[in-house]
C-alpha cells in the first residue's frame, strides 16, 4: 500500500497499533522497529512521497507523517517492556491465575504420637530431659538393679559396642542420670530411641522409641501413680477412658504393673484392633526400686517415687490401625502422605 494521502496514514496508525499491541516476545517488538521506525522503515520511505506533492497538500501531509512518527516512536520507546531491556511481556501468563500448589510436607506419625504425649505430660508438670544413645553397661544395666548376670540382661536383646558398653536398651539410663544430678521432688519425663537385637518382624524392629517418666519425692504413693496414668489416658484416648491394672515385673520397680486401657475403638466391647478383648496394654509402670534410688544418691528411707515406660510405636500401630512396624522406618512417601 502506498501511503501518500492524510487518510491513508489514518489506516497505517491503526495497522501500527495493532501491531503494536500484539508485541508479545522481543523478537516481535524488533520485528516492528524495523518495520516501521528503522532506516528503510514505512514511516522513514513517507518523506519520499513528498517530492511529488504540490506545496499545500506537502505542508498538511508532512505535518500529519511528523506527528504520526512522533507517535508511533514515543509509543514504543515508553513502553513497560522497553525498561531495562526486559522482554515483552507473554500474553499467555495471566498473574491473576492462582498459583501452583506447593508441596508441603508433614509430621512423621512417631513424631505426632511422640508430641501428643510429650505435650500432655509437660502440662501435667514433668520436664523433658535426654541422654546418650550409648550407654555405659552400668547406666544401662546394673544402676536398674540388672546386677551381671541377670536374666534381663540376655546378649540376645543387647547390641554390644564393647564389653562396657552397649546401645541403650531403654531410656531408664537417663533417669539414673537425672537423679545423680538434682536433688528431689524430681518429675522428668524422657523421650528416645532405644536398640534391641531383635529379629525384625512386622510386630518387632532393631530400634525403636520410648517415653519414660519418673516422678521422685516424700510420700509418693502407689495412688499417685494410678492418678497420674489414669488423668494421662484421658487426655491422650478419650475422657471417659477406664484403665485397668495388672501385676507384672520389672527389675527396676516394685511392685511392678502393667496398663491396659479401655479399647478406644470398640469401647471395651472388643473388635480387630483389641483382639476381641475390649483392652490395649499401653505402657508399663511400677515403684522404683530402693536399690534404684540409691544408685540415683536418693535415700530410699526418706523418698520413694514410680516410674513408668511406653512404646512410641506400639501406641502409633494402634491409634492408627497400622500392621507393620517396618513402615515407620521405610520412608515410603505412600505411607507418609496418609498422615
Ligand atoms: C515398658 C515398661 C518401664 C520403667 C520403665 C523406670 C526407670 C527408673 C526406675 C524405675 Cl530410673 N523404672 N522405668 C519402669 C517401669 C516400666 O517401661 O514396657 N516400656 C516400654
Amino acid at each position: 500500500m502506498e501511503y501518500n494521502t492524510v487518510e491513508s496514514l489514518e489506516t497505517l496508525r491503526k495497522e501500527a497499533a495493532a501491531e503494536f499491541d500484539a508485541i508479545a516476545s522481543g523478537q516481535d517488538a524488533e520485528n516492528f522497529r524495523v518495520k516501521y521506525l528503522g532506516k528503510k522503515g514505512i514511516l522513514r520511505d513517507l518523506v519520499k512521497s513528498l517530492g511529488a506533492m504540490p506545496p499545500e497538500e506537502r505542508k498538511v501531509f508532512g505535518a500529519a507523517a511528523n506527528a504520526l512518527r512522533g507517535d508511533i516512536e514515543g509509543r514504543f520507546s515508553e513502553a513497560p517492556w522497553q525498561n531495562k531491556g526486559a522482554a515483552a511481556p507473554d500474553p499467555g501468563f495471566d498473574p491473576t491465575l492462582p498459583g501452583y500448589p506447593f508441596p508441603s510436607g508433614s509430621l512423621h506419625p512417631l513424631a505426632t504420637i511422640r508430641r501428643q504425649i510429650v505435650d500432655i505430660l509437660v502440662s501435667m508438670g514433668f520436664s523433658i530431659a535426654y541422654g546418650p544413645e550409648i550407654e555405659s553397661d552400668y547406666y544401662n544395666f546394673q544402676a536398674l538393679n540388672m546386677p551381671p548376670l541377670h536374666p534381663a540382661r540376655d546378649m540376645q536383646d543387647t547390641f554390644y559396642m564393647s564389653e562396657n558398653t552397649v546401645l541403650r536398651t531403654h531410656t531408664s539410663p537417663v533417669q539414673i542420670r537425672v537423679m545423680e544430678g538434682q536433688k528431689p521432688p524430681i518429675r522428668a519425663i524422657m523421650p528416645g530411641r532405644v536398640y534391641r537385637n531383635e529379629e525384625i518382624s512386622a510386630r518387632s524392629y532393631c530400634m525403636f522409641h520410648q517415653v519414660e517418666g519418673l516422678y521422685v519425692d516424700e510420700n509418693v504413693s502407689f495412688a499417685d501413680l494410678k492418678g497420674t496414668l489414669l488423668a494421662f489416658s484421658r487426655r491422650f484416648f478419650d475422657e471417659n477412658t477406664r484403665i485397668k491394672i495388672r501385676p507384672s515385673f520389672f527389675p527396676f520397680t516394685e511392685p511392678s504393673v502393667e496398663v491396659d486401657v479401655e479399647c478406644f475403638l470398640c469401647k471395651g466391647k472388643g473388635c480387630s484392633i483389641c483382639k476381641q478383648s475390649g483392652w490395649l496394654e499401653i505402657l508399663g509402670a511400677g515403684m522404683v526400686h530402693p536399690n534404684v534410688l540409691k544408685s540415683g544418691g536418693i535415700d530410699p528411707e526418706k523418698y520413694s517415687g514410680f516410674a513408668f515406660g511406653m512404646g512410641i510405636e506400639r501406641i502409633a500401630l494402634l491409634k492408627y490401625g497400622i500392621d507393620d512396624i517396618r513402615l515407620f522406618y521405610e520412608n515410603d512417601v505412600r505411607f507418609l502422605r496418609q498422615f
